[in-house]
């Protein structure tokens, strides 16, 4: 944390920044606890929200929506994360802390002595889950968006659903059972999880998949493992009642994705 500096909130006189969302910011500082910037539907903020409850930190960090600082590309939110993305952990001297993964370990590093370790007990069980971690995150996170966003080119969405059945393949030859790494829950299972939620809702009710774990038994019963978690349990049902919002919304016509998938001239499941 040497390295990364308070961050100093602009003032409301010479942002323009809402007066009212300023104040609350200074109070939770001052109150001594952190902010999580995030919302249920976010599966990178969920495996923040897993860690926190599995560790039994709610006392430590509030959650609340970008929207209580006028959203993700509000002066206010990119002042702290220029990147304009949730989810962001604001500590409680005001340094911002973004990246989900980067939260994820800071807060086990942070509250080592609290609740379940969520770190594996051999530097080989250590090595697989941040291998898989990083697999999510590197080739998967950055396509994700080909499930449930606008996209011009249908051309570019079929190759990224295909990078998704590519990069599933991948995740079947390293999870281990009965968590990712092995016999102890980690971060990998929370950086996980939640975009499995993602994947089971939408491959196959709008790219026609049979089953997202038809031929990926490791991950079968990995996923089947994960569900007896209430705390997984309950991240399950943020993110589904996100996704369920959207689709009452008819996102994926009104995005143009089902027009992109009624071509034939493409691959869709796999
Ligand atoms: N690498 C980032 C990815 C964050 C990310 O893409 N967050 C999504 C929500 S899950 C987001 O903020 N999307 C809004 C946007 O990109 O405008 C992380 O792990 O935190």
């Amino acid at each position: 944390m040497a390295t990364l500096r308070a961050h100093t909130l602009p003032s409301a006189s010479t942002s323009g920044i809402n007066r009212a969302s300023s104040r609350r910011s200074t109070i939770r500082a001052m109150a001594g606890r952190m902010t999580l910037y995030d919302v249920p539907v976010s599966n990178n903020g969920a495996r923040n929200r897993y860690i926190i409850r599995k560790k039994g930190l709610e006392g430590e960090v509030d959650i609340v929506s970008p929207q209580s600082i006028g959203g993700l590309k509000s002066a206010e939110y990119l002042a702290l994360n220029p990147q304009g993305k949730m989810p962001l952990l604001v500590l409680e001297d005001g340094t911002p802390l973004p990246e989900s993964e980067v939260i994820s370990q800071y807060l086990l590093d942070k509250f080592a002595d609290r609740g379940e370790a969520l770190v594996a007990a051999t530097p080989e069980e250590r090595a697989r889950a941040a291998l898989i971690t990083r697999i999510h995150d590197v080739y998967i996170v950055p396509i994700q968006g080909a499930m449930y966003r606008s996209m011009d080119c249908v051309e570019t969405r079929a190759a990224q659903i295909g990078q998704i059945a590519f990069q599933l393949d991948v995740l079947e030859g390293l999870v281990r059972g009965p968590y990712a790494a092995g016999s102890q829950v980690t971060a990998a299972d929370a950086a996980l999880f939640p975009t499995f939620v993602f994947f089971e809702f939408m491959l196959p009710a709008y790219f026609g998949w049979s089953d997202v774990f038809a031929g990926r038994p490791k991950l079968a019963a990995w996923w089947a493992h994960m569900k007896q978690d209430p705390v997984a349990a309950k991240i399950m049902e943020e993110v589904r009642g996100g996704l369920q919002g959207w689709a009452a919304n008819n996102r994926w016509r009104e995005q143009g994705i089902s027009d992109h998938v009624a071509n034939t001239n493409y691959k869709w499941a796999y």
